[in-house]
């Protein structure tokens, strides 16, 4: 039976397009983290090609690379095309007319990853409602023949359900989707509004950076760690006492990437809420990984994109295990630390900065108090 799951296993071919040469060292990493991306996914990967030249209106690609692609399909077995930049709906149809299989984009491979790791019912209903509202607009052409080339990547919901392809059936439920998220987030303020006074601190960071390692150091939780895109996707709160002056609030959180999905970002406005209402942010970055400085940067703009980007930061160079020496990165005039989460090393420190921290935070709002009973 095994045997017969890896046959029929998706084999992806993917696409990344530069639209100078300048721009292709930087393509050629995003379309390494589409290759991780589509084996999270449960595909495997059959190739990839980098293209460089202005995006094509009928088919983004070249002519040329739509007939090689066909060759893919027949002689290689290719069975799912994956492109690292959005496609037009039209671009999508003719694509798949063209080459008889299903295409994709960098979008909805990254909702799909999402919707299988969905394991609580906040998680599910907030990836339920992005896929739909990706879906609406192309549900006049492409996205209905999704049934026609089979299931997989593109048409799964969280827990494996089929996606709905009937445009009012998505509406309706769309809207009572946002109504359940909606109070929810009612829900998650009302316990915010009772963490008020406390010194409340997340953990942020590009995917599999090792936040929920560091959190379940930092709290004795429990919380699922693995090496994987998009572990956690829901997150976690822990007050913590011991070790520390005063109460202090750890939350982790889920993880950012390049690219994305905007629908993404909407739908979980209500979890990446604990983000913006810290009063520090610890932003975990993987050393170990080369392109860990284009990482800071994407996960920075993602932040203030949620409207996170004004709240106090401290850099946390994680996995510091996995290098013979410190890392050499230019210099920033953020704080930062050294660590590694997994063996403990500079934990102590770390904790030493919170607790200071803690400090302050706790004197300044024991003046605010008195000044208001003045
Ligand atoms: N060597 C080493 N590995 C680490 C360290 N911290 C985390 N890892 C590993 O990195 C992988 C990802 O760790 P997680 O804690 O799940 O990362 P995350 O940032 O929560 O990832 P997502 O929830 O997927 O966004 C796991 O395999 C961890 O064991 C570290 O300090 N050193
Ligand atoms: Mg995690």
């Amino acid at each position: 039976m095994e045997m017969a799951r890896v046959e029929s296993r998706e084999r992806a071919y993917l696409i990344g397009m530069a639209r100078t040469s300048r721009k292709k060292s930087n393509v050629k990493a995003s379309l390494e983290e589409l290759a991780e991306l589509t084996t999270s996914a449960g595909a495997a990967v059959g190739g990839s090609t980098l293209q460089t030249r202005p995006p094509d209106p009928k088919y983004y690609i070249g002519k040329g690379l739509v007939e090689r692609l066909k060759d893919e399909v027949t002689v290689n077995g290719t069975n799912l095309i994956i492109f690292d930049d959005a496609l037009s709906p039209a671009q999508q149809r003719n694509l798949e007319n063209a080459l008889g299989i299903k295409v994709i984009d960098r979008s909805i491979l990254i909702l799909n990853i999402f919707a299988q790791h969905a394991r609580t019912a906040a998680a599910k209903m907030q990836v339920e409602l992005a896929q739909l509202e990706y879906m609406l607009p192309r549900l006049t052409g492409a996205w209905t023949h999704f049934s026609r080339l089979g299931g997989g990547i593109g048409t799964r919901g969280p827990g494996e359900t089929q996606l709905e392809t009937d445009r009012r059936q998505v509406r309706t439920k769309i809207a009572f989707l946002k109504k359940k998220i909606e109070k929810l987030g009612k829900q998650r303020e009302i316990q915010r509004k009772g963490r008020r006074d406390l010194f409340k601190v997340s953990l942020i960071g590009y995917t599999n950076a090792g936040k929920s390692t560091l959190f379940n150091n930092l709290t004795k939780a429990d919380v699922q760690i693995a090496d994987q895109l998009f572990t956690t996707l829901d997150s976690t709160t822990r007050v913590m006492s011991q070790g520390y002056p005063h109460k202090i609030i750890f939350t982790d959180t889920v993880g950012f990437i390049k690219k994305l999905p905007h629908q993404l970002v909407a739908s979980f406005r209500s979890t990446l809420e604990e983000v913006t209402c810290a009063d520090l942010l610890l932003h975990v970055v993987d050393v170990s990984d080369e392109d860990c400085q284009e990482k800071v940067t994407q996960t920075d703009l993602v932040l203030r994109e949620i409207g996170a980007g004004e709240i106090d930061v401290v850099l946390i160079y994680n996995k510091i295990d996995l290098l013979d020496d410190l890392p050499q990165l230019p210099p920033t005039d953020r704080v930062s630390f050294h660590i590694s989460a997994l063996s403990g090393t500079g934990l102590d420190t770390l904790k030493d900065e919170l607790s200071a921290r803690l400090q302050r935070f706790s004197a300044q709002s024991l003046k605010v108090r008195e000044s208001f009973a003045d």
